[in-house]
């Protein structure tokens, strides 16, 4: 018996010193260890032995399983070991004496002119607001006085889901949110409301030189008592001349918008060709820039304010154009091009 304790450890050894993958050693583990295995077998002879020797024999196949698995796993951490390394070998190796590429990330021109506005109209005490980008009907038309089937629909080709849910076309699909969420405290404490709401918009649109079918706009609006033109004129030249920090000519003309009597239409000079005419202003000199005008009475009454005591002014500020305005960018398109060498040459010149 001894001997086929002594046979086994030696035929052990040798087939462990042939085996080159786990899969391999997983199935010697099997042939001796396994129910069925080498070690197991040897317990079947134990019926011809007197009790002593059982017990003697008994002690020996355990210590034997013992030193069995113990080989095992030093294998097992041996070929995991060797199995690490060819992977290490295997990866792409670098050049440490390299010097480092500190070239650093930038901000898209569209965030960067975000954020000055976002500065801009803090400092003069507006709220900044986050609002979603799939909206309801009631949401984007409805609640802002564009009932089913009105034709102002029309001038915002939209996107809409499966659900009846709808990618937000205008800004001022936030602005019936605002008003009810400030309300109270206009109403109770009469702290006006004043927000500006950045958000990306979508529409089904031919693309051109100025038109995306993805684009930015900010929404803002003011609420209060006695809120007039003037107010919104004032808004307006200030947020301008900060963005721009030099003179540029606009034009403010009558403009319609089912959420706001009177509205206007703010074009601003096109800054590319001077106002001569080039594809970036569709050749008229003027780009428009920020539709305004007073929050129509129904709009604030949707909102849960009373127009007959308060009165406000909004605007929707195309942030992709004032951005192309603000860096000289000529084609829209280039902004959402992803295109590197296009978009990391702009900076905050704060
Ligand atoms: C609106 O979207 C109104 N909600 C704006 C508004 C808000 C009016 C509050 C009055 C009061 P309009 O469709 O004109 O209006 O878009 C507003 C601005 O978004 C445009 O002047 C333009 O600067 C920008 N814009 C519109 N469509 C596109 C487009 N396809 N690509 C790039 N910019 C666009």
């Amino acid at each position: 018996m001894d001997d086929k304790i002594l046979n086994l450890k030696q035929k052990l050894k040798n087939e462990l010193d042939g085996i080159q993958s786990l899969v391999d050693l997983d199935k010697v583990r099997v042939a001796y260890l396994g129910k069925k295995g080498s070690v197991t077998d040897l317990l079947k002879g134990m019926k011809e032995l007197t009790n002593e020797e059982r017990k003697e024999f008994g002690k020996k196949v355990n210590e034997l399983k013992q030193n069995v698995a113990k080989s095992i796993e030093d294998k097992t951490a041996e070929l995991k070991e060797l199995e690490i390394k060819a992977e290490i070998e295997a990866m792409p190796q670098f050049d440490i004496t390299t010097p480092a590429d500190l070239t650093r990330g930038s901000y898209h021109p569209i965030t960067l002119v975000q954020r000055q506005c976002e500065t801009i109209f803090k400092s003069m005490g507006f709220t900044v607001e986050d609002y979603a980008e799939v909206v309801t009907d009631y949401e984007c038309f409805e609640s802002v006085n564009i009932p089913k089937h009105h034709p102002a629909r029309d001038m915002q080709d939209t996107y809409y889901l499966e659900n009846g849910q709808l990618l937000k076309s205008q800004t001022s699909a936030a602005q019936n949110a605002i008003l009810r969420k400030y309300g109270k405290n206009l109403k109770e404490n009469g702290v006006p409301i004043k927000a500006i709401f950045p958000g990306r918009c979508f529409r089904n649109e031919a693309t051109d030189a100025t038109h995306e079918n993805t684009f930015f706009q900010m929404e803002g609006v003011m609420v209060d008592k006695d809120i007039s033109i003037s107010n919104l004129i004032y808004f307006m030249k200030t947020m301008l001349s900060e963005v721009f920090r030099k003179d540029i000519k606009v034009r403010l003309r009558p403009g319609f918008f089912p959420f706001v009597e009177p509205g206007f239409e703010l074009d601003i000079n096109c800054l590319i060709c001077g106002g001569e005419g080039c594809p970036s202003c569709g050749h008229g000199g003027w780009l428009e820039l920020c539709p305004c005008g007073m929050i129509h009475p129904e709009v604030l009454r949707e909102g849960g304010i009373d127009p007959e005591e308060y009165t406000g002014f909004a605007f929707g500020l195309g942030l992709t154009r004032l951005a192309m305005m603000k860096y000289g960018i000529k084609d829209i398109r280039d902004l959402n091009s992803g295109s590197l060498k296009a978009l990391s040459q702009f900076t905050d010149d704060e």
